[in-house]
């Protein structure tokens, strides 16, 4: 199961031992997370955006910001250049950090979105495929990755003391061996059609089907929800936390005000790819998926 490793880290650009970068790969590439409980965010004058905004639908879990496309989401309730400016930070603050604890990653790291978490969760209506109150690994419907993975490192900029409360599940290769057995295989016309009608921005590969299915019958099964082995952990304000969302079972219970960075990484670029949730896949299906 998911533990939490702890590093003490202070700075955003703090050089990083060694051991610390070694003890960082192992932790996450085995499917923990990486927990910096003294390493916050420093909102500057940013810190308004904190306000809480009476305009925030409550289907909306964040907004979105990336170099090309700028804020998107509910920016307008928002002053946009200070949106962008704390997003950008972010977005610079957490490729430093990942280029001194993960120097080997450094050069493959593609920057995916940036993304301000101001909604509370508890309490939201979703529908059952959006809700992260259930345990899932992560999978983009529209972005597939093929096979890349997904590093996400989170911050609680929460002003009034509230924890972001997660719950942490069963190791991927359970996961995999519980939902693999009934599902569909995918199919090369569907993917085809998908792209060609834009539903996706590349083409599905096998391996982004499987992962989808693997989202989907993850959240729809509540009797594995309650049955699966999982424990809860509270991330205080002023934390910051890293983990692959790809392979870890996860789920956002409660909480308001974070900051995400999405990192995507080309298999080949881990410490040991066999770790990757596309090996784990191939191997237990026997076929290769990309
Ligand atoms: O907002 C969070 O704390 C995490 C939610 C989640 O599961 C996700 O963004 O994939
Ligand atoms: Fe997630």
């Amino acid at each position: 199961m998911a533990t939490l490793t702890e590093l003490a880290l202070t700075h955003w650009e703090d050089s990083c031992s060694a051991e610390q970068q070694n003890t960082a790969l192992q932790a996450l590439e085995d499917g923990h997370v990486v927990l910096l409980p003294q390493l916050s965010f420093d909102m500057q004058q940013e810190a308004s955006l904190l306000n809480d905004i009476s305009t925030m639908s409550g289907k909306t879990k964040s907004i979105s910001w990336d170099a090309a496309r700028g804020v998107r989401g509910q920016g307008d309730a928002y002053d946009a250049g200070l949106l962008a400016s704390m997003l950008e930070r972010y977005a610079v603050q957490t490729r430093t950090l990942l280029s001194n604890l993960l120097p080997t990653y450094a050069s493959q790291l593609q920057q995916g979105n940036t993304s301000f978490r101001p909604a509370e969760i508890a309490g939201r209506s979703m529908s059952w495929r959006k809700d992260d109150t259930r345990l899932h690994v992560d999978s983009f419907p529209s972005s597939p990755t093929h096979g890349k993975r997904i590093l996400r490192v989170f911050s609680n900029i929460n002003p009034h003391g509230a924890p972001r409360v997660w719950k942490l599940g069963a190791p991927f290769s359970q996961v995999a061996q519980h939902f693999l057995p009934a599902m569909p295989k995918p199919s090369a016309a569907t993917a085809a059609l998908l792209r060609w009608i834009k539903v996706t921005k590349s083409l599905r590969t096998p391996y982004d089907h499987y992962m989808l299915q693997l989202h989907d019958r993850m959240k729809a099964d509540l009797a594995y929800q309650a049955q699966v082995e999982q424990y809860t952990h509270a991330f205080a304000p002023g934390q910051t936390w890293m983990v692959y969302t790809d392979l870890v079972s996860h789920a956002a219970l409660r909480g308001q005000h974070a900051l995400e960075q999405t990192w995507l990484l080309p298999v080949a670029a881990m410490g040991d790819p066999a770790k990757s949730p596309l090996a784990i896949l191939e191997n237990q299906l026997g076929r290769s998926l990309v």
